[in-house]
């Protein structure tokens, strides 16, 4: 501990310790995990500050690094924290806002606010969970440091030179003692920053990457901001109408700011911000903009007379079918609510984004009729297609009462009545299927033979999947329906689950990844509870068996074969026999069990959601209209897709 000058040092700072050994012993509640989400929320953490000061108009320039040794740099030219001398307290406000839990510094109520938000802990949670933080802030011509270990001030704060330009740089270690993982995925930086970026238009944000030999650097930047972003997810559909509908505008200090834009598909995909933060269970902004979009859009088509020969009654979901669209608000103070703080709760901002977009929306009708006219025609066909759809759904669930409920022929199931230990295996191919079959435990598992490629439900009308026979299958095989609830938004019912593992058995090669990432798809688009609430696994067949006599290893990946043959062989690498699995039909029932199905030996990879926008924007380049990137992605993805998409 370092000598103090004055102030009542020995009790606050007392407190303050124990503030961050509290943060040290339960990170969980601080940070949710100590897995790699968790660490990335470090990041998240310092990021969301340095955002701070771009929305309060101080920062134009935020800088992530991955150092060498896994270390993070953050650095942007934002006011810098203050570094006076805290009256109270006895140190400098550095020091507070560095090892003080909440402290943060900034109590202007006028100010928009990331850190403080949803997942804002502050600063001084990064520093309890690192071994190591250096702080550098520039202000007033100065530039100021300390360092600090798993918390506590190495030294007080010292001026280390001059400086011509403020800001903030903070370099953090996290500590192994807490964390699981210290390896950070560029990728999930990139795809934050890259969102960052749409969010804040005229903010500058670089990601650099100092473990690769070739350091790896990238800008994110976008000058038209939300208007970019749904170009950006519409990528690979086919637009409407040729620039997204944008509208910017401020009442009561909550400022929004929306674009949309509608295509040929038939997806949803609405994302909403608050204050930077995405709520992934919406709430009051995204009831606005909902209601919004219903009233103008139903009033036009209603006056232009559009709507006379439609025979069904128009939903809120119809104004909904193939739009992209970004909502994002800021409110000064937000009310985060529901299970997990994913839903904006404040009521006044309903009315705000309601009367805002609303406006908007109805000069662009009145200005641009032909567009007008395209998006109504749509609108129809979402109507009379979800009349279409509602058929064909209630065809199949009274067929299947009709015959008793009976399950699909092709399904061998299991004799276990409960689910929660009850399996489902997705099988490609019916030769692998009939493997599957033999090599099960009948007991809890069960397979569900598919036969070549399931249909691409990302460019199919709703109806159809109804009439596919693949896909009807899956339906009845887990018994789960969809259901229209009174304002004819489809609901997933899974109260009769059959299983609660679905597994998705699919060859190691490029076919097969192909395969998986259509099924996948379905169930993104068509099942997402069940994959938001973990039932959906991929399986992992290995790649390689090594044979030396009667010694025979799996090798899951090209480390594993290398180091299984050198110790088979002891140095004498064609003494050994090493056979590529291209498929599961090379393996027989038995091989099949023991690397791919049983429980105590196989790998499984269980389906998490990372990012809705990245889940959304990803399957639909995969599986959407625009050809060309479709293969170079599953090449370039095929990985990615199997695991955390
Ligand atoms: C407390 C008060 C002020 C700014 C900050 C903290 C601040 C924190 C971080 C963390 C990373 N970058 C940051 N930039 C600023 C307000 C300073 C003032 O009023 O001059």
């Amino acid at each position: 501990m370092t000598a103090q000058k004055g102030g009542d040092y020995s009790a606050s700072s007392i407190q303050a310790l124990e503030g961050l050994e509290a943060v040290r012993r339960r990170p969980g509640m601080y940070i949710g995990s100590t897995d790699t989400k968790g660490l990335h929320h470090l990041v998240w953490e310092v990021v969301d500050n340095s955002i701070d000061e771009h929305l309060a108009g101080h920062c134009t320039h935020i800088q992530v690094s991955i150092n060498k040794d896994n270390s993070v740099t953050v650095s942007d030219n934002g006011r810098g924290i203050p570094v006076d001398m805290h009256e109270k307290l006895g140190k400098s406000a550095l020091e507070v806002v560095m090892t003080v839990l909440h402290a943060g510094g900034k109590f202007d109520k006028d100010s928009y606010k990331v850190s403080g938000g949803l997942h804002g802990v502050g600063v001084s949670c990064v520093n309890a969970l690192s071994s190591y933080v250096r702080v550098e802030v520039r202000r007033e011509g100065k530039k100021y440091m300390q360092e600090y270990e798993r918390g506590k001030p190495k030294a007080d704060v010292i001026q280390i030179g001059e400086a011509s330009e403020r800001g903030t740089t903070v370099t953090f270690q996290p500590d192994s003692e807490i964390f699981e993982t210290l390896i950070y995925n560029y990728d999930t930086l990139a795809h934050r920053l890259r969102e960052l970026s749409f969010l804040n238009s005229g903010l500058y944000i670089y990601l650099r990457d100092e473990r690769e030999e070739f350091p790896k650097d990238e800008l994110f930047f976008s000058e038209g901001g939300l208007r970019e972003f749904a170009l950006y997810l519409d990528q690979s559909r086919t637009p409407l109408t040729e620039e997204p509908i944008f509208v910017k505008g401020k009442e009561d200090n909550v400022e929004v700011e929306v674009a949309l834009m509608y295509n040929t598909g038939y997806q949803e995909n609405v994302f909403s911000y608050v204050n930077n933060i995405n709520t992934r269970d919406g709430g009051t902004h995204v009831s606005g903009f909902r209601r919004a979009l219903a009233r103008v859009f139903k009033q036009y088509g209603d006056d232009k007379g559009m709507f006379s020969k439609l025979k069904v009654e128009i939903s809120g979901d119809d104004f909904r079918e193939g739009l992209t669209a970004i909502v994002s608000v800021k409110v000064p103070e937000p009310q985060f609510k529901g299970q997990t703080k994913g839903e904006l709760g404040n009521s006044e901002v309903v009315g705000i984004v309601s009367r805002i977009l609303g406006d908007a929306l109805s000069s662009f009708l009145e200005e641009n009729p032909k567009e007008a006219r395209r998006i109504i025609d749509k609108v129809i066909l979402a109507a009379t297609a979800r009349e279409a759809a509602r058929k064909a759904r209630e065809m199949v669930q009274r067929k299947n009462v009709l015959s008793g409920g009976g399950l699909p022929g092709k399904l061998a199931d299991c004799s276990s009545k409960i689910a929660a230990e009850s399996e489902l295996f997705l099988v490609e191919g019916d030769s692998a299927g009939g493997t599957a079959k033999q090599g099960r435990n009948r007991h809890y598992q069960a397979i569900m033979p598919l036969r070549g490629k399931i249909l691409n439900v990302e460019k199919a009308l709703e109806y159809k999947i109804y009439e596919n026979e693949e896909i009807k299958n899956i339906f009845t095989a887990l018994g789960v329906f969809i259901q229209e609830n009174e304002e004819g938004e489809r609901i997933l019912n899974i109260t009769k689950l059959r299983y609660h593992k679905i597994v998705i058995m699919c060859d190691a090669d490029v076919d097969g990844s192909h395969i998986a990432t259509l099924i996948l798809t379905f169930f993104y688009r068509y099942m997402k509870q069940l994959v938001e609430q973990g039932h959906l696994y991929i399986a992992r067949p290995p790649l390689y068996l090594i044979k030396k006599g009667s010694k025979a290893e799996y090798a899951w990946n090209e480390k594993d074969r290398k180091e299984i043959t050198e110790k088979l062989s002891g140095g004498k690498e064609d003494s050994v026999h090493i056979q590529r699995y291209k498929g599961l039909g090379e393996m027989n029932a038995e091989q099949l069990w023991e690397t791919t199905m049983d429980p105590e030996r196989r790998i499984l990879s269980q389906v998490t959601i990372e990012s809705d926008l990245e889940a959304s924007h990803y399957f639909s380049k995969l599986m959407g209209d625009d050809v060309p990137p479709r293969r170079e992605f599953i090449e370039s993805h095929a990985h990615y897709a199997r695991i955390d998409v």
